[in-house]
């Protein structure tokens, strides 16, 4: 059954504190029942990975990061909301578009940020980059170059949950665009018939590259696909974080306790273009304007000063951190030694296995 989901917009104003330390109900406005603590720490996390990402556009012109980059700028709402409906023990599968995701996944950005500089510290010892960080602590599954890759795997990996019976669920995070490869549909179709414990997350950007929704997708309303496979699937705003974590939680906690996948679709703006390379001049001015005034951090800080959670000082202290941390990433990746080339393919099967037809066991690889 496909529905929508929305939170009230911003009533209000002026939010005060209560004794026991959430915000009062007729002050707290869109805030009323949350703890200010944790707005702050919302705030705090959407705001690292906006400085994370700057540093890595950075680090990418100072040809510190090769291969592919692409930024999570304007969807930190989105992925601070997903990632608080989760348990440590949960697992995620995103594409190519995660470095947020590791981060509030509980990977250090520092770690996050040696990948992307291809260093030994890094999630995938420094041989994955961008695209392909991996950290089975952390319930991190990858990171996946191909559109549609992760959704398969993910839904293989809530088998395994399943038939184990695990109490574990999975995310599987994806853009717009994968909604029209076969794969997604493959998954959906299995993880609905067999009633798995996953929740299809689909970051609607609006944008598949440089192709906007209605042009590739006849079925513009994304979250309506799930009706295809009689799965629940509802729309949340991706600029709002708590309606994000909400409508996360309220169907991740349906999934763990057996009533089945859904799909979630997320919709907010890119700020940049697809990859840091991109200089996106296929969007008209008016749309970067719109994107500009969506801004889910800018807008976040404001709506959290007008209630009163933050004033102006306590906003820039939380700023000024968030950059000290994604600093302090830059300088541990810089740090970090390389990997040595004779372990290229150390990590790419569990047994030892030739990756070159032509070199027997053994041979040098460089
Ligand atoms: C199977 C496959 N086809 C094409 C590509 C090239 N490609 C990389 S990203 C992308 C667009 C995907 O858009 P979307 O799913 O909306 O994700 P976003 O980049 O917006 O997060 C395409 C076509 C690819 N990586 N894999
Ligand atoms: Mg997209």
């Amino acid at each position: 059954m496909a529905q929508t989901a929305t939170r009230s917009k911003p009533a209000s104003r002026g939010g005060t504190k209560s004794r026991r330390g959430s915000v009062r109900g007729s002050g707290g406005g869109q805030f009323a029942g949350e703890s200010p603590e944790l707005l702050q720490d919302y705030f705090h996390e959407m705001t690292l990975i906006r400085r994370f990402e700057e540093r890595a556009a950075q680090g990418y012109t100072q040809a510190k990061i090769g291969g592919y980059c692409h930024l999570n700028l304007g969807e930190e709402a989105t992925v601070v909301g997903l990632m608080r409906s989760l348990r440590s023990s949960d697992l995620l599968y995103t594409n190519y578009r995660e470095h947020g995701y590791a981060i509030a996944k509980g990977i250090e950005p520092g770690r996050v940020m040696a990948e992307l500089y291809g260093r030994t510290t890094g999630t995938s010892k420094g041989w994955g980059g961008s695209m392909h960080m991996f950290d089975v602590a952390a319930g991190l599954l990858g990171g996946y170059g191909i559109v549609g890759g992760q959704v398969p795997l993910a839904t293989g990996a809530a088998l395994a949950i399943d038939y184990r019976g695990g109490d574990q669920v999975v995310m599987c995070q994806m853009g717009d665009g994968t909604t029209n490869i076969g794969a997604f549909h493959e998954a959906l179709n299995i993880a609905a018939l067999w009633q798995l414990p996953v929740v299809f997350v689909v970051v609607n950007n609006q944008l598949g590259m440089g192709t906007t929704v209605d042009k590739s997708s006849a079925e513009s309303d994304l979250y309506k696909r799930a009706a295809a496979y009689r799965m629940h699937g509802e729309r949340v705003d991706g600029n709002d974080v708590l309606a994000v974590r909400d409508a996360a939680t309220r169907l991740v906690e349906q999934a763990r306790s057996g009533g089945g996948p859904a799909l979630l679709e997320a919709v907010s703006e890119r700020l940049k273009g697809h990859s840091v390379v991109d200089p996106a001049k296929y969007r008209s001015e008016e749309s970067v304007e719109k994107a500009k005034q969506a801004d889910p951090v800018a807008n976040f800080r404001a709506q959290l000063i007008e209630a009163g959670i933050v004033d102006e000082d306590a906003a820039s202290e939380i700023e000024r951190k968030a950059q000290a941390e994604a600093d302090a990433a830059v300088a541990f990746a810089d740090d970090s030694p390389h990997p040595d080339p004779s372990t290229l393919f150390d990590y790419t099967y569990a047994t030892p296995v030739a990756n070159d037809s032509r070199r027997l066991p053994a041979d040098p690889v460089f």
